[in-house]
């Protein structure tokens, strides 16, 4: 296959050597029966991060995410979420059918919620409305461009959730992301939530793997729901060891994605028929509309793969495009140049 500058998504990285290395040298047992060395190392140095009592490993984002919705809901419960997040619109309607929840979607900007919007949509004690459950908040939120969650938000809605009796999931895909762009550490983040789940797929650069974390009865629970839906692993700690690799030694190394992200969005902001504003990319997403080109995004899409580089045609009128660990600054040179060529300059 052709050699392509691979834009599309930090889940497209490959593992480096070294972590290939470590795959291949970890130590491994049946982590059905909890007996892989391994995983359990990565389990407990990711709830330390979080500031939680315990994490389990998962094999995706979408089953952490789902684990813990699954354990916060019962069937026609109600959860609030952001219209454009993640576990709504990307996860196969999975809500829905393995948890017979209903999402109640609010708009946020560029996807982050607050408390008085949340408030407004508790339903009250009436038995003809759903009883709200569980609110997900996303952070960084992948269709905001990678928009970060600010730390009083989170406290003010966990704060509100509480005193209503709701639970709050976070999703942390790219929590690292975010940790990483403000200083604020994970488990500063993670205090304002029941359950976060984070990805070492995305950004950090490993092939496989997520773990969501809480309170030790809650990893209980879901441990069971693991089962049930198909996520328990064997020998799976040579996948676990990419993870212990990716948080030694690719979390620092964010910062790069972050300013390659932006020397992007401020490269295309000077070509014609793009809507950027370089400002609200905070982290490693760069989205743009394309409305003003007269072309779709599928069609600019086609034709930016043909000078080599591949995009994200996210909706008609939008691109996305991620920076990670496999495109470096000459990389960005090259792609800038070639966003050049097909859009033209303003
Ligand atoms: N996101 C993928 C696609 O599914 C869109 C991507 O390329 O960005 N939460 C968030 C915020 C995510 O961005 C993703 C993956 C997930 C959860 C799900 O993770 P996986 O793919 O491991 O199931």
């Amino acid at each position: 296959m052709k050699d392509y500058i691979d834009l599309r998504s930090d889940t497209v990285t490959k593992p480096t050597p070294a972590m290939r290395k470590a795959m291949v040298e970890a130590e491994v047992g049946d982590d059905v029966f909890g007996e892989d060395p391994t995983v359990n190392a990565l389990q407990e140095k990711v709830a330390n991060l979080l500031g939680k009592e315990a994490a389990l490993f998962t094999p995706s984002g979408t089953m952490a995410n789902q684990l813990s919705i699954k354990s916060h809901t019962q069937p026609g419960d109600e959860v609030i979420i952001e219209a454009t997040s993640h576990p709504y619109n990307f996860e196969g309607g999975a809500g829905a059918a393995l948890s017979g929840i209903q999402f109640l979607c609010l708009k946020g900007v560029r996807g982050i919620l607050d408390a008085l919007q949340i408030e407004e949509a508790i339903r009250p004690a009436d038995h003809h409305f759903p009883v709200t459950r569980l609110v997900c908040l996303e952070n960084t939120h992948n269709r905001g461009s990678g928009s970060i969650y600010p730390l009083e938000k989170m406290a003010e809605i966990y704060r509100l959730a509480r005193s209503n009796g709701i639970l709050v999931h976070l999703d942390g895909a790219r929590l690292w992301n975010a940790s990483v762009a403000t200083g604020i550490k994970p488990n500063e983040y993670a205090q304002w939530s029941d359950s976060v789940s984070v990805c070492l797929s995305k950004g950090l650069g490993a092939p496989i793997g997520s773990l969501v974390a809480g309170t030790k009865p809650f990893i209980d629970r879901i441990h069971r729901f693991r089962k049930m839906f198909g996520g328990g692993m064997r020998q799976v700690g040579m996948i676990a060891a990419a993870g212990i690799y990716a948080l030694d030694h690719h979390l620092e190394r964010l910062k790069d994605d972050h300013q390659n992200a932006k020397r992007l969005a401020v490269g295309l902001k000077e070509l014609k028929g793009v809507t950027i504003d370089p400002k609200h990319m905070e982290t490693n997403i760069v989205i743009f509309d394309v409305t003003d080109t007269g072309m779709t995004s599928s069609l600019l899409a086609d034709a930016m793969k043909k000078e080599g580089i591949l995009i994200h045609a996210f909706s008609k009128t939008q691109i996305r495009l991620v920076t990670h660990l496999d495109v470096g600054a000459e990389e960005i040179g090259i792609a800038l140049k070639a966003f050049e060529k097909v859009f033209g300059k303003k």
